[in-house]
């Protein structure tokens, strides 16, 4: 397999981190081509656990190139101490195997403090849910035309002016929200001290991939969060401010739509999300409760509790048509375990009439009650699998039925955080 893409098929956690790690072991570069430190992928790696945010997975393995592309916003001072942290855990880290994309925005602390603020000053049913990282602000300055980017840390006078233009904007903005006005100078000096740590790393990555491709080396673009928080294909605006589908992986990193050769949709085996807005399926009861239990249901980020509920193949059958997923990796079966019986939800109901989709109307997906399928569920552990015939039937039977509804094959079958508890399908 070439070039692989790997998104989240929900809202995110679905873990990817595990799936990229795992995949990274066949492929020569990992690249970030969306979100930012709002991103928390775990990986573990026999006794070691990395929390990953803005750096790729492919970190934690040697000899391969970690890219960050533009489609990222990057937060620099996060960065530095992110890279710091993954040190300490005996990882080397150097401009030789982390590269950034020169024209990738930055967040700044005042894209932090502009998301908490209208966050905490948010009415009940306009509040997010953000991580409260900066990600929207930051986004809003890209496509402002306001942004500082990581070129511009290489020149002093266009970074001055780059941080003024931007300043124009968030002093007005700031008053409104009662927040003190930014210390320019402090802010600039800020920048003028990170900006001999961040430049090393700085490269023109579309050359790069470009040219790494034609070489036939194996790239994998690596996702964050899921379709369902997709500034366009999500819950919209309960969602996060970039493209996270698998288009963006060509306009993310800088090459064409047709150097993709496969996408993997990462699928829980039941549903989470974490932050407000609509979720059709979600628990309230003691069977949510206990999938957040078992699963350790908490974000990797903030520490947020995950909302949980019922494995929703409508909606997943629709993200996996918008990122064209080739096949999907389900993660997280063995949550399931013990079940005496599990729901799938196959479409829904609105005002009495069947819908096979979740539509796009706010009001209407309010209105939406879902239509689920009983199956049986397995009282034995499927913790640890590593191949098809350890798996009960009842198991087996579960994993066929959501292939069938969501319309895509599962390719791979992950059964515990573990790296090599990972099961492919064929
Ligand atoms: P933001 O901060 O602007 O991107 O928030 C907007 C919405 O996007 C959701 N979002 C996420 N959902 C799940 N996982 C994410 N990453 C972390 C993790 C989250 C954490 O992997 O656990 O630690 O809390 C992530 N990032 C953004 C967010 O909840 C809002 O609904
Ligand atoms: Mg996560």
């Amino acid at each position: 397999m070439a070039n692989v893409v790997v998104v989240g098929a929900q809202w995110g956690d679905e873990g990817k981190g595990k799936i990229v790690d795992w995949l990274s072991e066949r492929a020569d570069i990992i690249c970030r081509f969306q979100g930012g430190h709002n991103a928390g992928h775990t990986l573990v790696v026999g006794e070691t656990v990395y929390k990953l945010h803005a750096l790729p997975s492919g970190v934690v393995r040697g000899g391969k190139l970690s890219v960050i592309g533009n489609g990222v916003v990057l937060d620099p001072w996060h960065l530095l101490r992110e890279i710091e942290t993954i040190r300490a855990q005996g990882v080397e880290i150097s401009p030789e195997s982390l590269m950034i994309a020169e024209n990738t925005p930055l967040i700044l602390p005042i894209h932090g403090e502009l998301d908490r603020a209208r966050e905490e000053a948010a009415s009940k049913g306009t509040k997010i849910g953000t991580t409260g990282r900066g990600i929207g602000p930051a986004y809003e300055d890209k496509v402002g035309r306001r942004a500082v980017r990581v070129a511009d840390l290489a020149d002093d006078a266009t970074l001055v002016a780059r941080v003024d233009r931007a300043l124009q904007h968030h002093d007005p903005l700031r008053k409104g929200l009662g927040i003190e006005a930014v210390d320019r100078d402090a802010l600039i000096a800020a920048l003028r001290d990170i900006a001999g740590k961040i430049l090393p790393y700085a490269a023109p990555v579309w050359k790069v991939l470009n040219e790494q491709r034609k070489a036939g080396k194996r790239i994998l673009f690596e996702g964050a969060q899921g379709a369902l928080l997709d500034i366009d294909f999500g819950t919209y605006p309960f969602v996060t401010s970039s493209n996270v589908i698998a288009g963006q992986a060509a306009t993310g990193v800088g090459i064409g739509p047709g150097s993709v050769d496969y996408v993997l949709g990462i699928v829980k085996a039941y549903t989470t999300r974490v932050g407000e807005g609509p979720f059709p399926t979600e628990l309230e009861d003691a069977d949510g409760q206990r999938l957040g239990e078992r699963g350790h249901e908490f974000g990797t980020t903030t520490g947020r509790k995950r909302r949980c509920g019922w494995f929703d193949a409508a909606l997943v059958r629709q993200t996996c048509a918008v990122s064209g997923v080739t096949g999907i990796s389900l993660t997280k079966l063995d949550v399931l375990d013990g079940f005496e019986t599990l729901k799938i939800c196959v479409g829904y109901d609105l005002d009495g009439t069947r819908m096979d989709y979740l539509p796009t109307a706010a009001d209407e997906q309010a209105r939406c009650v879902p239509i689920y399928e009983e199956m049986d569920g397995w009282s034995e552990s499927t913790e640890g699998a590593r191949s098809w015939a350890d798996l009960p039937a009842a198991a087996i039977k579960y994993v066929r039925r959501v292939e069938e509804l969501i319309q895509c094959p599962v390719a791979l079958l992950s059964t515990s955080p573990e790296r090599d508890d990972t099961i492919l399908v064929t």
